[in-house]
């Protein structure tokens, strides 16, 4: 039997115990050896009940989903859980930490299910663009009802093991040792003399309204599809026997298996966790972090200081004034009574952060004993100087100093200060104590040990944190400059903003690049068009029509009126009817005679200037690796999940006729539309971002 399962016995209780560190995948040792030790169990004179058991931290984390895409090696896990469940012995699974997936399956095809408390269960595939592929379909729906078993499908969340109880999916919960608690579990039920439950032949559930189902769950995915999936597979549960249903859902599950939404999808899920292991910072030890000041309490301030009072670290806060500091400190409570909605704190936690965790001081001197310092001020360079040297002047040796600035230069800050090895970018996201991106901005002079506190300290936060060079908007707001232009030239052209935003809703995003503006602020971006013209960094084109609407006061959501007029409400996407007129006279002013664009057209423009500027980004060295962008358009900017990020998506698309695109794009625009050094090398070399990405 492989070394991923141990087989013990107590008795007339056989013990198949997991040992596959660290999350006990079902690998294709564990899946062999889990029938071997059946085999065993049931060749096993005397032995009566089978207890299967992980050893660490679950029971099973799912498939091991390093092998999708290989050739799937014997037993499949279908097959297997058919056996467990025909077992003539009886069997009980103990279950603990999560069981997840291929794992929930393990679970579900045994006869008897008990877990500890703080135990979780959890049928996340549609995270993975699948659905469950191992008779989860068919046997869920038996225990809890067709409403329950696809909630728990197609939000794909973890479920605590009191819910799972309610729902019939675990029958007893008891403290303890899993192990111990199985033991005791099988014993008692054979001394009932209960007999085998094998769910697969329990009576299925009663229908529902599959297409009305299929048709919600599908508008809900925003292109997704594996979600509405789930409904078809438990549709097949429900009106075919077993063995037809389980052959459906096999079906479904491979013809899954072989989309761009099931390649984008694993991209993401390795890609999150590849994205905060950077080599250079192997070995390397972060500088311990309890005590964090900020300085600033406006938007960004509040939202990074509620981040860190939500991550259980003590936050000095410092302000101008005490007034300013009362607003600070009133911003704040209001994000943390948000948190107290969303059952993330308790009420009491919320007064202790308030009353004791949170100090809110106008004098630099109280800012002596703070481990690092995150300065979000008004996005300025000489402000930002001021606060530096004050902050070099009172913080203690070794304390970090940092910067939220979302495209000042790094370096330049940094050479205020006596300590340049000590400051580092952070840059957030608004709402700081939601978005989960952090980008870690690295300084010519920043010290490995800084910088692995930056990841250190977003970890702590619960970010997603990408590691950023120095230049104009690092990596995010680099590159989102870029492709908005492209979206102003296309306007310019012909299409209209509400195209723009349709077009890229369809291809995925939440919010096209308008109504985000409109979200965010139009001042924003206002503020960058005055400064790169300042800097005299103008596009060939100019469209003026965006700084109309600004000077007029629209600043968007905030002012009632941008793109859209939100008279009605911020659902309701109602076209701003000022905003065609000032295009149209943009267009007359430059001689445009406008043309129409169909959403194809747009989109491919759109992300071919996404894709180009990424490719930039990571042939500067800007952002390690191709996964690194797409990470930071996951997680800053909307990209949908599903296409994995925009370098992913180059890779599953082609990146030769991309690039054949931007070509023919620079007949128009030479130096807007210059191909990527990088994406011309990938394309003459017959390679893709992701072989980037594997390089490390
Ligand atoms: N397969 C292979 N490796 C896995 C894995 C898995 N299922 N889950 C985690 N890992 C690795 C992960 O890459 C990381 O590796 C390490 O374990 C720790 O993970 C037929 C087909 C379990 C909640 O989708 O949600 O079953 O970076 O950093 O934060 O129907 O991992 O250390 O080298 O995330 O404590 C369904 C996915 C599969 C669960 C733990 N199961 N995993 O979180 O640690 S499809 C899932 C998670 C399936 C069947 C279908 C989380 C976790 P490294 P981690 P964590």
């Amino acid at each position: 039997m492989s070394d991923k399962i141990a087989y013990s016995r107590e008795g007339d209780i056989a013990i198949l115990t997991v040992r596959n560190p660290p999350v006990n995948a079902l690998s294709h040792a564990v899946r062999q050896g889990l029938s071997d030790g059946m085999d065993q169990a049931e060749a096993d004179d005397g032995v009566r009940a089978v207890l299967i058991v992980g050893e660490g931290r679950a029971f099973f984390a799912g498939a091991d989903i390093t092998e999708f895409g290989k050739p799937p090696l014997e037993p499949h896990l279908p097959d297997l859980i058919n056996r467990i469940e025909a077992s003539p012995l009886l069997v009980v699974a103990s279950m603990h930490g999560v069981s997840l997936g291929g794992g929930l399956e393990v679970a579900l095809g045994c006869h008897y299910r008990i877990s500890v408390p703080s135990a979780k269960v959890g049928l996340p595939e549609v995270h993975l663009g699948l659905i469950p592929g191992a008779g989860g379909t068919q046997r869920l729906p038996r225990l809890t009802g067709v409403e329950a078993a696809l909630d728990v499908m197609t939000t794909g969340r973890h479920i605590g093991a009191g819910k799972a109880h309610e729902l019939g999916i675990i029958d007893v919960i008891k403290d303890g040792d899993p192990k111990a608690n199985g033991i005791a579990y099988a014993r008692q039920l054979l001394e009932e003399g209960v007999s085998r439950r094998p769910v697969s032949e329990m009576d299925p559930p009663a229908p529902i309204d599959w297409d009305a189902a299929f048709d919600t769950i599908l508008a809900k995915g925003r292109g997704q599809i594996s979600p509405a999936w789930c409904v078809r597979a438990v549709q097949a549960a429900v009106e075919k026997p077993f063995a037809e249903g389980l052959k459906a859902e096999r079906q479904i599950f491979y013809d899954l298996m072989q989309t761009d939404q099931r390649q984008g999808m694993i991209h993401s899920f390795f890609s999150e966790r590849a994205v905060g292991n950077l080599p250079e910072l192997k070995d390397v030890n972060p500088r311990g972090i309890q005590h964090i000041g900020v300085i600033g309490g406006g938007t960004m301030g509040a939202g990074i200081a509620t981040a860190a009072l939500l991550a259980g670290l003590e936050v000095t806060m410092l302000e101008m004034s005490a007034e300013a500091g009362q607003a600070a400190r009133d911003r704040i409570e209001r994000n943390l009574s948000g948190a107290v909605k969303r059952g993330r704190i308790t009420p009491k936690q919320h007064d202790q952060i308030l009353t004791h965790t949170l100090v809110v001081v106008t004098n630099y001197d109280k800012l002596q004993d703070v481990d690092l310092v995150i300065e979000a001020v008004f996005e300025d360079m000489e402000v930002k100087k001021k606060v530096f040297a004050e902050l070099d002047r009172v913080c203690k040796p070794g304390a970090i100093l940092a910067s939220n600035t979302s495209y000042l230069n790094i370096d330049e800050i940094a050479a205020t200060t006596s300590r340049p090895s000590d400051v580092l970018g952070l840059h957030f996201f608004s709402p700081a104590h939601v978005m989960k991106l952090l980008e870690v901005v690295v300084g010519d002079k920043t010290a490995p040990d800084v910088t692995a506190t930056g990841f250190a300290l977003g970890k702590m936060l619960g970010k997603i944190s990408v590691r950023a060079g120095v230049c104009d908007g690092f990596i995010g707001n680099r590159i989102l400059a870029t492709y908005r232009t492209a979206a102003d030239q296309m306007i310019l052209d012909g299409a209209s903003p509400y195209e723009i935003d349709n077009a890229l809703e369809d291809f995925g995003f939440a919010m096209g690049p308008f109504a985000v503006a409109d979200l965010a602020g139009l001042d924003i971006g206002w503020a960058v068009r005055k400064r790169k013209r300042a800097e005299g960094n103008v596009p060939k084109r100019d469209a003026t029509y965006a700084d109309t609407l600004c000077e007029q006061g629209h600043f968007g959501q905030k002012t009632g009126k941008g793109y859209y007029d939100y008279a009605a409400g911020p659902k309701a996407r109602v076209p701003n009817p000022d905003v065609l007129p000032m295009i149209e006279a943009d267009r007359a002013r430059l001689g445009i005679t406008p043309r129409a664009f169909t959403h194809e057209e747009i989109v491919r423009r759109y992300m071919a200037a996404m894709v180009n500027e990424s490719a930039k980004v990571v042939g500067e060295g800007i952002a390690r690796r191709p996964l690194d962008v797409d990470m930071t358009l996951l997680f800053g900017y909307g990209f949908p999940r599903y296409r994995g990020g925009p370098l992913k998506w180059a890779d599953i698309v082609g990146l030769e006729p991309l690039l054949n695109d931007i070509k023919s794009y620079a007949a128009e625009d030479p130096d807007f539309w210059a191909p990527a050094p990088l994406l011309e090398q990938l394309v003459a070399e017959n390679k893709t971002f992701d072989d980037l990405n594997k390089k490390g």
